[in-house]
């Protein structure tokens, strides 16, 4: 049975992930890490959960011989909007983070899993039905970050033989975290204002497509490449993986199905909405399909009628 390091273990993946892995690899091989100890009890109580910067490669070292691991999980990353408040901070964690965790996996032969974002691409790159390889010119500090992870990621494979596996995540949807300063963070965001205050107010312009996925696809995309053929992977990092593309107005739209009076306006974030022009519109994910089997189960219909149930039990 694997052993597995989780870092950023408290936030929006996270708070999912630990609970999918313990039920698969059982509770006491599934270790949870962060910077702090503010999130889900079940998480902190439920199985071992240690603090962990990773910027410390120390301790990071430390937790990985403690408990005998041998894959991490390295989710712990500053995303898109806050990178753009904060670059340098961006470039810190993101770089230095990963860079920590391939020097632990290269010297313990340890496997790695981190996901790359839509980020990685950039205003040139072609925006509707984005190849797997393709232009890579993002024009955020993430986007870049995420590029060069991508770059690192494979260089570790191929110069040390480290099993580095990652795909692309489009945003992701879900009810149990919020996301941490993310330019998609406004398709979560819509569904908790459709249920308390029946509108939203949108920072992302009307027309302005993106890929997203719910948070049950993107779990059960982690453990299927992790658990993956190793032979069978062409690409091995950076899989496009997608399970629907819409824009405000379709989500609204699929909102007033469930609750008529939803009503959205517009107040954009000239930042955000910037990020989101420079993205692509929708991923072409044949690679990750043909590759490892990647399936996705929900669309934006059947999310939307998970998510406001969800919520609904949950903000009761
Ligand atoms: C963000 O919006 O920054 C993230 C992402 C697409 O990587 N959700």
């Amino acid at each position: 049975m694997r052993k597995i390091l989780v870092t950023g273990a408290l936030g929006q993946v996270g708070s999912e992930l630990i609970g999918y892995l313990r039920n698969i690899y059982g509770e006491s091989n599934v270790i949870a890490s962060d910077i702090h100890k503010k999130g889900k009890e079940s998480i902190i109580e439920g199985g071992p959960f240690e603090l962990l910067d990773v910027l410390d490669a120390k301790k990071a070292s430390e937790i990985v011989k403690k408990y005998n691991v041998d894959t991490i999980i390295h989710l712990a990353a500053i995303l898109s909007a806050v990178g753009e408040k904060d670059p340098v901070l961006a470039w810190d964690i993101n770089m230095n983070g990963l860079y920590n965790m391939l020097e632990i996996s290269r010297e313990k032969n340890l496997s790695l899993f981190t996901p790359s974002s839509i980020a990685a691409f950039g205003p040139n790159t072609p925006a509707d039905n984005t190849p797997q390889d393709t232009i890579q010119r993002p024009t955020t500090m993430y986007g870049v970050t995420k590029v060069a992870g991508e770059l690192l990621c494979d260089y570790y494979f191929k110069k040390y033989g480290v099993d580095t596996r990652g795909v692309r995540f489009p945003g992701l949807i879900s009810y149990e975290a919020l996301p941490g300063g993310g330019t998609t963070d406004y398709a979560v965001h819509i569904y908790y204002d459709a249920i308390e205050k029946g509108k939203y107010k949108c920072y992302i312009d009307k027309g302005t497509y993106m890929d997203m996925m719910y948070m049950p696809d993107a779990l059960n995309a982690i453990t299927t490449l992790l658990e993956a053929d190793s032979s069978k992977l062409i690409h091995r990092n950076a899989f496009n993986i997608t399970a629907m593309s819409f824009a405000p107005e379709d989500i609204a739209n699929e909102i007033k199905n469930h609750i008529p009076d939803f009503e959205i306006e517009y107040e954009i974030d000239p930042v955000r909405q910037s990020i989101a022009q420079s993205w692509p519109n929708s991923l072409d994910d044949t690679a990750a399909r043909d590759e490892w089997g990647w399936n996705p189960k929900y669309d934006l219909s059947s999310m939307t009628k998970d998510m406001l149930e969800k919520l609904r039990l949950k903000l009761k």
